[in-house]
């Protein structure tokens, strides 16, 4: 059995749920949940009778005081975050924190120093791109099936109410980008590498929103490669896909298209070939969350190997760092109506 790696866990609120099941699942693997900890006390209680675990603490620096942690991983809202990840980075512990990275571009350089500093891993859980039909179109990408990749759109549009789960989100000043953009953006660098300038349009469709709730933002990545890539909460449309990604990437010699109900369409050569892409639905898992609930899965189990291989995440902080800088462009870019090289 692989070494096992005690979890701590900060930040047991509406997301958490999946990210505990996931630590669950993977006990075989060698996940073993440790401790919680939340603020509000009654959450770190519920969690920890819902999964089991024995070690409850209302305050970050008891737990990592009083705990012998492998792992900490990060489940509150952005604006937490700091303090913690650099707290638990000054204890010697490995830390995954959730998306977004941080609240702004220097906030998320900062933490990525003082990483490597303490030489002390740190990643984001960013986990669109460990979503099942991501994952194979990444693997088409890979073999050249379609050639080299020239073109994209990459979208995530739906009038879903996310406000209800996320109430918080309905008061952010920098919304979608920062909150939905960061994983559409990370995908158009996942699928075509990184960026040479950008520009950006948002707008506010919802107007009691204190944020923008919709962006649409063109990419020019180094490669030549050009990437439409956009995300909204204000679709009116039926049927809703939430929270399906639509995919079209053309190559030199062919395309591969990701359609709603998880359809996948590879041409290559001048045939077609499909190909379903619906993810699998575990026991904790419910539609149509499954698809990003099994997304946490995978990228629990990707972080957990990597510890225990001593490997570098493919979402390590220097890596999403180049995502926040997108993000921080795209705002910039928004703001200014002009192209907008990221400051990677
Ligand atoms: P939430 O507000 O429901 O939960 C956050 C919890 O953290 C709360 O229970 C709060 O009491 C606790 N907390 C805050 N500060 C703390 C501190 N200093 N010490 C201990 N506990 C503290 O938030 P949420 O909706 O669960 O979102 C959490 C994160 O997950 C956000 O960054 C969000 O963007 C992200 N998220 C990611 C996905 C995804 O991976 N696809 C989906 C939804 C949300
Ligand atoms: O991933 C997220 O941050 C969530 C979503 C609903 C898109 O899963 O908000």
């Amino acid at each position: 059995m692989a070494r096992t790696i005690r979890i701590g866990l900060i930040g047991c609120g509406f997301f958490a749920r999946n990210h505990l099941n996931a630590w669950k699942q993977l006990a075989p693997e060698g996940a073993v949940l440790a401790a919680v900890c939340d603020s509000d006390a009654n959450k770190g209680h519920a969690a920890a009778r819902d999964f089991g675990i024995g070690a409850v603490y209302a305050d970050a620096a008891e737990m990592l005081a009083a705990e012998r942690l492998d792992m900490v991983d990060i489940v509150t809202q952005v604006r937490a975050r700091r303090p913690l990840v650099e707290m638990a980075l000054r204890a010697g512990v490995p830390t995954i924190v959730q998306k977004p990275f941080g609240s702004t571009l220097t906030e998320c350089s900062a933490m990525t120093e003082l990483s490597r500093s303490l030489s002390i891993p740190l990643a984001v859980h960013e986990n669109f791109r460990f979503q099942l039909p991501m994952q194979k179109v990444r693997e088409i990408l890979v073999t050249g099936e379609i050639g080299t990749p020239n073109w994209a759109r990459i979208g995530f549009r739906t009038g879903y109410n996310v406000y209800a789960g996320q109430p918080y989100l309905l008061t952010e000043e920098k919304f979608v980008i920062n909150d939905l953009g960061t994983h559409v953006l990370d995908l158009a660098r996942f699928f075509l590498g990184e960026v040479d300038c950008l520009g950006a349009e948002t707008q506010k469709r919802r107007p009691d929103l204190a944020g923008e709730d919709t962006a649409t933002m063109l990419l020019r990545h180094k490669s030549g490669a050009v990437s439409v890539v956009e995300c909204t909460y204000q679709a009116r449309r039926l049927p809703d896909l939430f929270p399906e990604i639509l995919v079209e990437i053309e190559g030199s010699e062919g395309a591969v298209v990701v359609k709603g109900g998880y359809r996948m369409e590879v041409t290559s050569g001048g045939t077609l070939r499909t190909l379903d892409a619906t993810p699998p639905l575990a026991s904790w898992m419910e539609r149509p969350w499954h698809v990003v609930q099994d997304s946490v899965l995978r990228a629990c189990a990707h972080f957990l190997a990597c510890l225990q291989g001593g490997d570098s995440a493919m979402t390590a902080a220097s890596d999403n760092l180049k995502t926040v800088a997108l993000c921080d462009a795209a705002y910039a870019a928004a703001a200014t109506r002009s192209l907008i090289a990221p400051r990677y």
